[in-house]
C-alpha cells in the first residue's frame, strides 16, 4: 500500500477503498478558525451533542484579528466560550495561523485531521491524512460522525535530487501547478516520494501539502520519517512519531517525476495560482509592494532566510515590505536570536502572527498596485484591492525584490541562506487553552453578541424545480468570487443576511438584487466551479438568496460538498457544449426532479423553456448524498435519524 492508503484504510468506517467511490472515514483530529468556526460551532449546536468525541479538536482565532468594530471580537468571544463548554482546546489571537500553529503542536503522523479550511491538508508534510471541509462536516466529525468523501486516486510525486540555492519549496509546488493547473489534483492525493524527499524539512515540505489545496487536491501527504522525527522531537513531542512509508510494491493511478536540482524561481501572475512563469521569464517587473507570510511561508525556516536577505540592507525606497511571522513560536525565536532586529532594521513593518494581508486583512495595495506575496492564492480582489496585481512568489525571491524594488530571481543574492533547523523550538502552549471539565461545562454560559444571526436551512426538495437562471459564469469562479471576504465583508461571517448583499458582486455587482427580486433561481457557470476556500458561506448565502441548483460544467470538491449539505442542487452539463446553448434570464424547468433523485437517476433533464430545447445533466450523487437532497440539507437529515 502506499502512504494514503494505509492512513485511509486505517480510518475507513465503510465502502470501498475503490478510486472514485465513497467511503466514509473516522477522524482523530479537527480543527476551525475564526472565519469559518463562529458557524461549524453554531451547526455544531443545532446538533445538540454535549462534548466533542475526538481525539483532539482545536479552534484557532487567526483570521479576523482586525478588530475594527465590535463584530470580530465578539465572534472570538462566542467561540471561546462554546469551545470551552464543548470539549475543544482554543488557540487565542497571537497564537498564529492555524496550520503553523497545528504542524507545531498538534499534528501527528497516522492520524486523520478535518478542518474547516482549504489549507488543512499542510498537515500531510507530518504524514497525516489532512483534509479541508466545509463547517458543517466537521461540526458532524466533533460529534464522532465519519466523514464522507470519494476515494482518491492517489498520485506519486517522485521527487529526485536537491533544490539549489536560492529555490525553495515554492517553487517545487509552483512547478506542479505549472503542469497541472488548478483542476489538476481534483480527485487526488498527491503523495510525496524518492529520494528528493529526505532533503526538504518539515516547514519545507508543509508549503508543498498546503498549496496542495490550489491544485485541487482533496490532500497532499509526505511520508514520515527520520526528518519528521527531529522535527517532532525538537517540538518536544517525539513521543508523536511514528514511522510510515510507502511499501517497494505501492501502486500508484499516476506518476509525475520532478527533479528538484533542474527547478529554478517561479512565480505564479496575476490572477490565478497555476498562472505561472520562471521568474526569469516575468522579467524585472516593478513592484510597489511585498508581503512576506500566509500559512504558505511563515515558518521559522522561511523568516530566518528572508532575515538573511535583509540583513544590513534596506528595502528599495518605492516598495512597502510587510512581514507576518507565522506563529507566536516563530516570532518569539526571531526575537530571541535577533533576526526580527535585522528584518526591522531593513525596513520591514512587522504584523502580528495571524491571516493578515493573505485574507485582505489590512494591507491592501494602491491602485493598480504590483504586490509579490508569499501567500497561495492571487484571486482577484482578494488582496482588497481589484485593480492590483499580486505575484506569488518564494520568501527568497520576495526578500530579494523587496530590495531591489523589481522582481528577482534570488539566485544571485549575497547571503548565507544555509539555515539549519533548531535542535529545539522555543515551544510553549501556553496560549492553547484547554476545555472546560465536563463536570465545570454544564455551568458555563456561551457568550453570543449582536452580530450572531440564525443561519439558513434548507427545504425538502419539492417535486419540480423552475426558474430563472439569475448569473452565468465563466470557468474557474472562485468562492473569493461567489463570497468576497476582505476586512470588510469578515466581520460578518456569523450573518448571512448582510453577506448576501455582497454575493458575486465581484462578477456582477447587480447580482444580490436580480436573485432577491426573482425571489432565487439558478446559477450557470464553467468549469471548476466554487474552487478555493472551504467557506460554507458560498453555499449558506446562495440558499439564503434561494439559488436552487447551480448548472456548471465541473464542481470544486469542498465547494461541491458544501452545497449538497445545504440542500443545493450541482448539476453537471454531460455534454459540455450545452452551457453554450443557456443564457442569463433564460427560464428553466426540472419536472419532477424528487421522483428522479428519488429513484436514483444519475442524468436529469433539465429544460430550457425559454429557448424551447431539454439537455440531459449530470447528477451522480451517494445514496447519501440523494436522501440529503431530498430531505433539504445534511441539518434537516440528521434530524430525520
Ligand atoms: C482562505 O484562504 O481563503 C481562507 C480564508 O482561509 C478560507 C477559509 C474562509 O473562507 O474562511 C479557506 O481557505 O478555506
Ligand atoms: Fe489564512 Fe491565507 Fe492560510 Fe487562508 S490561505 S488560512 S487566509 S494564511
Amino acid at each position: 500500500m502506499n502512504v494514503t492508503q494505509k492512513i485511509l484504510s486505517a480510518h475507513l468506517v465503510s465502502g470501498e477503498m475503490i478510486p472514485g467511490s465513497e467511503i466514509a472515514i473516522h477522524i482523530d483530529q479537527t480543527l476551525t478558525q475564526d472565519s469559518t468556526g463562529t458557524m461549524a460551532y453554531l451547526q455544531f449546536e443545532a446538533m445538540g451533542i454535549p462534548r466533542v468525541k475526538t481525539e483532539k479538536s482545536i479552534a484557532y482565532i487567526d483570521h479576523n484579528t482586525l478588530q475594527t468594530g465590535f463584530e470580530n471580537a465578539d465572534d472570538h468571544k462566542y467561540i471561546a466560550t462554546v469551545t470551552r463548554k464543548h470539549g475543544v482546546y482554543l488557540s487565542k489571537p497571537g497564537n498564529g495561523i492555524c496550520h503553523q500553529v497545528q504542524l507545531e503542536r498538534i499534528g501527528k503522523p497516522g492520524k486523520t485531521l478535518l478542518g474547516s479550511d482549504s489549507h488543512t491538508p499542510t498537515g500531510g508534510a507530518l504524514g497525516m491524512i489532512a483534509i479541508g471541509a466545509g463547517g458543517l462536516d466537521v461540526a458532524v466529525a466533533m460529534g464522532g460522525g465519519e466523514y464522507y468523501l470519494n476515494c482518491p486516486s492517489v498520485v506519486n510525486v517522485h521527487l529526485t535530487g536537491e533544490l539549489q540555492r536560492g529555490v525553495a519549496a515554492k517553487d517545487v509546488i509552483l512547478e506542479l501547478l505549472r503542469k497541472l493547473s488548478v483542476k489538476g489534483g481534483v480527485g487526488k492525493v498527491m503523495e510525496y516520494t524518492g529520494p528528493g524527499v529526505k532533503t526538504l524539512s518539515i516547514p519545507e515540505r508543509a508549503t508543498i501539502t498546503n498549496m496542495g489545496a490550489e491544485l485541487g487536491a482533496t490532500t497532499s501527504v509526505f511520508p514520515s520519517d527520520e526528518v519528521t522525527e527531529a522535527f517532532l522531537r525538537a517540538q518536544g513531542r517525539g513521543e508523536d512519531f511514528i514511522p510510515l512509508c510507502a511499501d517497494e510494491d505501492a501502486v500508484y493511478e499516476e506518476t509525475v517525476e520532478i527533479n528538484l536540482s533542474e527547478l529554478i524561481p517561479m512565480v505564479a501572475l496575476p490572477h490565478m495560482p497555476d498562472n505561472v512563469k520562471t521568474v526569469e521569464e516575468a522579467g524585472q517587473i516593478k513592484v510597489d509592494q511585498v508581503c512576506i507570510g500566509s500559512c504558505t511561508n511563515s515558518s521559522y525556516l522561511d523568516m530566518m532566510r528572508v532575515a538573511a536577505i535583509l540583513k544590513g540592507k534596506t528595502v528599495h525606497p518605492d516598495v512597502s515590505l510587510v512581514i507576518a511571522p507565522g506563529s507566536r513560536q516563530v516570532l518569539s525565536m526571531l526575537s530571541a536570536n535577533g533576526a526580527l532586529h535585522d528584518m526591522i532594521e531593513a525596513g520591514a513593518r512587522i504584523c502580528e502572527t495571524a491571516c493578515g494581508f493573505c485574507i485582505g486583512m489590512g494591507q491592501s495595495p494602491s491602485t493598480n498596485a504590483v504586490s509579490v506575496r508569499t501567500n497561495n492564492r492571487n484571486f482577484f480582489g482578494r488582496s482588497g484591492t481589484k485593480s492590483a496585481g499580486i505575484y506569488l512568489v518564494s520568501c527568497e525571491t520576495a526578500a530579494a525584490t523587496a530590495l531591489t524594488g523589481v522582481l528577482t530571481d534570488p539566485r544571485g543574492v549575497e547571503a548565507d541562506l544555509n539555515v539549519a533547523m533548531p535542535e529545539t523550538f522555543l515551544y510553549n502552549d501556553n496560549l492553547i487553552i484547554p476545555p472546560a471539565s465536563e463536570e465545570e461545562a454544564a455551568d458555563l454560559e456561551v457568550v453570543r453578541g449582536p452580530n450572531i444571526k440564525p443561519f439558513p436551512q434548507a427545504n425538502a426538495l419539492e417535486e419540480s424545480l423552475s426558474g430563472k437562471v439569475l448569473l452565468k459564469m465563466e470557468d474557474n469562479i472562485t468562492t473569493d468570487h461567489i463570497m468576497p471576504s476582505d476586512s470588510s465583508l469578515l466581520p460578518f461571517r456569523s450573518n448571512i443576511p448582510k453577506l448576501s448583499e455582497h454575493c458575486l458582486t465581484p462578477v456582477d455587482p447587480a447580482f444580490p438584487a436580480r436573485a432577491k427580486a426573482a425571489g432565487g433561481g439558478f446559477l450557470l457557470a464553467g468549469a471548476n466551479y466554487g474552487q478555493g476556500s472551504s467557506r460554507e458561506h458560498a453555499a449558506l448565502v446562495p440558499l439564503y438568496l434561494k439559488i436552487r441548483g447551480v448548472l456548471a460544467k465541473s464542481f470544486a470538491r469542498i465547494h461541491r460538498a458544501n452545497l449538497i449539505n445545504n440542500g443545493i442542487l450541482p448539476l453537471e452539463f454531460a455534454n459540455e457544449a450545452d452551457y453554450d446553448r443557456f443564457d442569463q434570464a433564460d427560464e428553466i424547468a426540472l419536472e419532477n426532479i424528487r421522483q428522479l433523485i428519488r429513484d436514483g437517476a444519475e442524468t436529469i433533464p433539465v429544460t430550457n423553456v425559454t429557448r424551447g430545447f431539454t439537455v440531459t445533466m449530470n447528477l451522480s450523487l451517494t445514496p447519501r448524498q440523494r436522501r440529503m437532497i431530498l430531505a433539504g440539507g445534511l441539518i434537516n437529515m440528521t434530524r430525520q435519524g
